[in-house]
Formats: C-alpha cells, structure tokens, sequence
C-alpha cells in the first residue's frame, strides 16, 4: 500500500558545464525542482520536476509547477492510500486540466516508492526488458557552423549513437551542411527545432530534408498536430514530435493525422510513468519508434527516464547523456556514465532508483524547501 504522510519540495541551482542554447533561449544554469515523498514506514522516494526558468518549452515553469503540488496536487495524494502507481494519473486528472509536469513529478516519484516496497528496481515494475540504452547528445546552438561541427564529431568519437543538434532560423542550413560534413554520410545526425519554423518557411525545411537527417524535432509549433501533417506530406525525413505531445490523446491524432514517425517520449512533458507507457504502448501497436528525451535533468530525473527507456519500443538512443555532459558533479551517486560504445547500463541490482542522492550535498546546495504534511494543509488560510 502507498501512502505518503509528507512531501518536501526543494529547489537546486546547478550551473551546468556549458550554456545550452535551443531556438527559444539559452540555459546556464538549471533550477533544478525535486520532489521527496515519505510514506508512513519512513520511506524515501524521489521525483524530479522538470518545469522551467522560463515557460519557453511548455507554459510549465518551476514557479507554476510549485504553487500546484503544493495547493492542487499534494492534498489528491497525502495521507491516500494508494494499491497500485497506475491509480495516482486517474486520481491527478480529475477536474484538473493540465501542468503535465507538476503532476509528473510526483506521479513518478509514487512509481518509485511502489519499486522500493515491492523490492524490484523501477525500470522492472514499469515492464522494461533491456538493461542497457543507446545514448545521445543533445547539442545546443553554437556561434558558427565550423565550433558545432567540431563539437558534434568529438561527441561522435565519443560513442554517442546519436548527434541532435538545435536550429533555428538563420542557423540552420549552413550549420547543418557542416556538421553533415564532418560527420560524414552515415552518421545518425538529427536536428530540433523546438517550434522555430512555420509553414511558410517551406523552402528552408525542404533543404533540411536533403542532409539525410533521421529526423526533424518539432519544427512548428509547439501544440501543433494539424501543420505537421501538412509538412510531413512534404519531406521524406521523419518529423518526430515533442512538445506537441502532451497526452495519449495527441498521440492518437498524430498516428491519425499523420503529423510525424516517432515520438519523443518525455514523462515530465506527459505527466508521468502512466500515460507515457500508454502512448509506449500506442505506438507499438502502430509500428511507430519512441525514444525517451530529456530536460537537462540532474541524475534523479535521469534515473527515471533511463527506467522508462528500458521499454522495448524505446528503440531510439534518448538523450540521456551522461552525468559528465551537464554537471561538474551530479546530485547522485554513482554519476551517469556512459560505455565506449554509447550505452549506459540501466540499474538493475538495487531496488527503486538504482542511484542514491549524496543527501548532504542536496542539504547544502538546497535554495528553497517548503514541506507539505495533511496537518500543514490544514493550517492554510
Ligand atoms: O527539446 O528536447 C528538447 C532541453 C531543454 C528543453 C527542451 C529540450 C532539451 C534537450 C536536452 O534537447 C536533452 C537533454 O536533456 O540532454
Ligand atoms: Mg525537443
């Protein structure tokens, strides 16, 4: 049984080892929101949410994100008992519309308290079968086409199986032609461009679909499906979908529409574990390859995307680089790494998340904490 009597929100501020830049803004630093449950037997399980600074990706950000766990989420979830995980997304959804990643963070984090009390690791209680993943890298925009060349063909040499580089306009073609150059042919090399395009810019998308490009990210806008199907009639490169898939529902009319091939799978973007296995299950059902994404998570987001991606129809490398790739030094212990040939191992000898938070670190480098208990609930005004 899953009850949880507290929950501690807490903020982190980790400067990460380099800016990332993608077409709606530049990141320096990564808020980084966790959230911590403890249930009646003292039981700690974590979740991370991935809201941002700024509401450039999704409306989400960690502002939002806190004000609903801490007034609309907490009180569906404390001091409930709770049989299974699959019960907190129904419970989370009813009569309350959308902030996917608020309700994630928390529905993730029961899925992980379900692991730790039937004594399996997560990615094995939400059916995943590999215990290893593909790995790529996500490159942010860089000044000029000749610095995102070299970095991509060191992240090549690396291992990472797959290149996604970050576009927008005017940064785009030429970027792409040099990279494609100094990758070589065959090389998997992707580009995002996180709703950066419309319709309009036809010409400039058809000459991305030139490069033999394995896919083009979420080129227009970011609820879009109707446009895509437009645009995916137009290329031979496959469109996948981001940020426009925000629940099963909007996976069922990409595959109807069809407004794209794959889909990233984010569980943050999607409000956790349950409806991400759904359109897992969906596009299985559809011939249609996921891949699991990321938001410049610290290690316990990482934990539950790497668990998430051990689903057989993750047949795509994630962005799921290692620690290494983001941080000086990551919240978790062991750090993420990855193998020479691209892969990192899921964590299958522990139960829950395979990693465990250096809690004196988080203590220290913790900016904001404010914990939620039935009786602080009440106290409200
Ligand atoms: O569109 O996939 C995206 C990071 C922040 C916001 C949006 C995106 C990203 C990434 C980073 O591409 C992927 C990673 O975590 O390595
Ligand atoms: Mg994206």
């Amino acid at each position: 049984m899953l009850i949880v009597e507290e929950i501690i929100l807490r903020e982190i501020r980790l400067p990460l080892v380099e800016p990332f830049q993608i077409s709606s803004g530049t990141m320096t630093e990564r808020r980084i929101f966790l959230v911590q449950l403890i249930d009646k037997d003292g039981r700690v399980a974590w979740g991370e949410c991935v809201g941002g600074d700024e509401p450039n990706y999704s409306p989400e950000t960690v502002e939002t994100c806190w004000q609903m766990i801490r007034d609309h989420i907490s009180p569906r979830v404390l001091d409930r008992e709770f049989e299974d995980p699959r019960e907190v997304y129904p419970v989370l959804e009813e009569n309350f519309r959308g902030h996917n990643m608020a309700k994630a963070a928390v529905e993730m984090a029961m899925w992980e308290l379900a692991a730790q009390i039937e004594g399996v690791p997560l990615a094995r209680l939400l059916g995943g079968t590999r215990d290893k993943i593909g790995t790529g890298i996500s490159l942010g925009i860089q000044k000029d086409p000749q610095t995102i060349a070299e970095k991509a063909a060191k992240a090549l040499a690396e291992g990472y199986q797959k290149i996604k580089m970050k576009i927008k306009p005017g940064k785009d073609i030429d970027y792409v032609a040099a990279v494609r150059e100094a990758l070589g042919p065959d090389a998997p090399l992707m580009v995002d461009a996180n709703n950066a395009y419309t319709l309009a810019d036809m010409d400039t998308l058809k000459r991305l679909d030139t490069f033999g490009l394995v896919m083009i990210e979420q080129p227009l806008a970011w609820d879009d499906v109707v446009r895509h199907a437009a645009l995916q009639k137009e290329l031979t490169t496959p469109i996948c979908l981001d940020e426009s898939i925000t629940g099963i529902e909007k996976a069922e009319d990409m595959i109807n529409l069809g407004s794209g091939k794959i889909i990233n799978i984010k569980p943050g973007r999607l409000g956790g574990f349950t409806p991400s296995l759904a359109v897992h299950d969906l596009c299985q059902e559809h011939g249609m390859p996921v891949w699991c994404g990321g938001m410049l998570e610290s290690g316990v987001g990482r934990a539950h995307n790497v668990a998430l991606a051990s689903l057989p129809n993750f047949s795509i490398p994630g962005d799921l680089s290692p620690s290494a790739r983001y941080w000086e030094r990551d919240l978790v212990d062991p750090e993420w790494t990855m193998d020479e040939e691209g892969f990192v191992t899921v964590p299958l000898d522990a139960p829950g998340l395979g990693v465990t938070l250096d809690e004196s670190r988080v203590d220290s480098l913790t900016v904001r904490l404010e914990t939620l208990t039935p009786h602080s609930l009440e106290a409200r005004p």
